[in-house]
């Protein structure tokens, strides 16, 4: 997009700090650290690396504390991930759902290098009958009393992945975003990054890990962050995890005007979750069906693709651009909002309403008779 306009990003919520990324802004892979979004529940906590530590206990052999040196002395892992907050897109939601009105920006794609949680957690030797890992982060306050389950005190925010996951390769404990230390909104020092999984399973300002052996049910975890599932029979509720397969328009924006005639880059990042995204396709409206968008990246697990389109308008009029992404695992963007989904994840084909006008009229075409 030909601006000359510094982007800036969009505040969802100052205190605490809940700020978006300026979809329309995209441009790079990766998202710089300083428009990159941020999602806090709570104060973000200013942790002092000289006196941070991190505790590993529970259902393991022997209970350990680190520093940051000695983790940062560990063989570090570089992971280029994407993470989505499980409420982006929520605004798109009719009738309106409570919670922060994320558009499209409460997601972003940076490198994350750290050390594999495996290799922390084979350190403290985990026991046969572990089955959870339980994530800390240092900041904790009173969950939001507009929710009808507010919690009984201050408690932290704390998330556990499933062992399978917690041991597996896209599983990391980041210290570093984009090459440089991790700033105090992205979880300073330490924060997880667990590729493929919407963004509140990534804990930051991590302090403990909790090998546990039964299923953790904290606030997080048991009484926000899900969705319904009818697979038997009864709807019951599932834990969100994985990211859900999508591709939404950077550009063209809702209402821009196009010149007929005059080749247009459709443009957009494109993600999913464990697998990655095969195939985007984009509609133009113009009775020419669905056709393949360009993918501008080489597949890349749990990183995002940017993708673009060429499309040259041939009518004066409003046209409605649609894409829709699916990945390897054969996941198709749907066309209608997901009714079991609560206010999260929207992941539905968000059409773009454009105006294509004519050619600017010359000062010479004008004045001839
Ligand atoms: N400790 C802690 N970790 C947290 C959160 C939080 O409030 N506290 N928010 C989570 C949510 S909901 C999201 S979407 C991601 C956002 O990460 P970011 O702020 O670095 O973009 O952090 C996750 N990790
Ligand atoms: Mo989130």
């Amino acid at each position: 997009m030909p601006t000359s306009e510094q982007p800036s990003p969009i505040v969802r919520q100052k205190l605490p700090p809940n700020i978006e990324f300026p979809f329309a802004s995209l441009s790079d892979w990766l998202i710089p650290t300083d428009l990159f979004f941020v999602r806090n529940h709570f104060t973000s906590p200013d942790l002092n690396p000289r006196e941070w530590k991190l505790r590993v206990d529970g259902a393991v052999e022997r209970p350990i504390e680190l520093d940051l040196a000695s983790i940062k002395a560990m063989r570090s892992t570089t992971l280029p991930a994407v993470v989505e907050c499980a409420g982006n897109g929520r605004i798109y939601y009719v009738p309106q759902k409570e919670g922060l009105q994320w558009q499209n920006g409460a997601v972003g794609n940076a490198r994350w290098t750290g050390v594999l949680l495996r290799e922390i957690l084979e350190m403290a030797g985990v026991k046969p009958s572990a089955r959870e890992v339980l994530l800390v982060g240092a900041d904790s306050g009173v969950v939001d009393a507009n929710k009808k389950t507010a919690s009984p005190g201050p408690i932290a925010f704390a998330r556990s992945l499933p062992l399978e996951k917690a041991m597996a390769q896209s599983a990391i404990l980041a210290y570093s975003m984009n090459e440089e230390p991790l700033t105090r909104d992205h979880g300073y020092p330490l924060r997880a990054v667990v590729g493929g999984w919407f963004g509140m399973a990534w804990v930051k300002w991590i302090t403990h890990i909790t090998v546990v052996e039964q299923p953790f049910l904290g606030y997080w975890q048991a009484r926000d962050y899900f969705r319904w599932e009818r697979s038997v029979g009864e709807p019951k509720l599932v834990q969100l995890t994985e990211m859900e397969v999508k591709a939404q328009i950077a550009r063209p924006v809702e209402g821009a005007r196009l010149i007929v005639g005059q080749p247009y880059r459709i443009f957009d990042a494109t993600w999913s979750g464990e697998t990655a995204v095969r195939q985007v396709q984009v509609c133009t409206g113009d009775g020419r069906g669905w056709r393949e968008g360009r993918l501008l990246e080489t597949e890349r697990s749990f990183a995002w693709r940017l993708w673009e389109y060429m499309w040259t308008p041939e009518e004066v009029g409003q046209h409605i651009l649609r894409c829709r992404a699916t990945d390897g695992a054969g996941r198709v963007q749907p066309d209608v909002p997901c009714s079991d989904c609560e206010s999260y994840a929207a992941n539905w084909i968000i059409p773009v309403e454009v105006t294509v006008v004519p050619e600017p009229q010359t000062y010479e075409q004008e004045f001839v008779i």
